[in-house]
């Protein structure tokens, strides 16, 4: 299986959320995986054909998770959630889970996996962070420090214990799902990488490699290792 099949949920078919998703699905070319588009469908059918067609799966980023799905009504700060992505990307990643599929789960997609655990999310952190978070004009560079945990997976896979990572969020994981642990934290104690106890292969991450891939090398790193799990 030279090219294993990766499913990545849909974002959206405007230019900018195909800029958006072009951006994912090139690092995961270089690292040569086939990529499986997949439209928002709950069905019990389109749920069996993806988990049954995708050796791995990709849950990109986007717009806030709503709320409820954490136990809380909308605060102000909160972004306009996606009902349709949350439900399909939620109920797919438990299924993927189940499957003990190897997973990549970037910025919103983090974030979910830390619903789907149980955990919640502080709605803005934008009043309490000491560098800008949500700083998109500068996504294709490292603009604030992360401290990683020398034993988790992504440190091994990015060589180091301490980066410097691009950051296009104002919400963070905040009490984290039983079954999960903080792999990687900011200065003020953000979370920026979970991992999921004893489980195959999963990477998720706060902040956008997939903005960083194509010039800094070491992010790159993330996409291939993830596809060599997929193969
Ligand atoms: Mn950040």
């Amino acid at each position: 299986m030279l090219y294993p099949t990766v499913g990545v949920p849909i974002i959206g078919k405007s230019l900018f959320h195909r800029y958006l998703q072009y951006k994912y699905t090139r690092p995961l070319q270089r690292a040569r995986a086939s990529i499986q588009l997949l439209m928002p469908d709950t069905s019990a059918q389109a749920m069996s054909d993806a988990i049954s067609h995708c050796t791995g799966f990709l849950f990109p980023g986007g717009p806030d998770i709503r709320p409820e799905l954490y136990g809380q009504t909308p605060q102000p700060g909160c972004g306009k959630p996606e009902p349709m992505r949350d439900a399909f990307e939620l109920q797919l990643l438990r299924l993927a889970i189940e499957a003990r599929k190897p997973l990549f789960c970037i910025g919103r997609g983090m974030q979910l996996l830390n619903v789907a655990f149980g955990g919640t999310l502080i709605q803005d952190i934008r009043l309490k962070q000491e560098y800008p978070h949500m700083d998109f004009a500068n996504r294709s560079s490292a603009t604030h420090p992360i401290e990683l945990d020398p034993d988790s997976l992504v440190s091994h896979v990015l060589g180091s214990d301490a980066v410097t990572v691009n950051s296009l969020h104002h919400q963070a994981a905040d009490t984290i799902g039983e079954g999960l642990w903080i792999a990687a934290d900011s200065p003020e104690g953000y979370p920026e990488a979970l991992e999921i106890d004893d489980y195959p292969f999963c990477l998720a991450v706060q902040w956008h490699p997939e903005h960083m891939a194509a010039g800094t090398p070491v992010q790159q790193k993330l996409f291939q290792a993830f596809v060599d799990a997929c193969r």
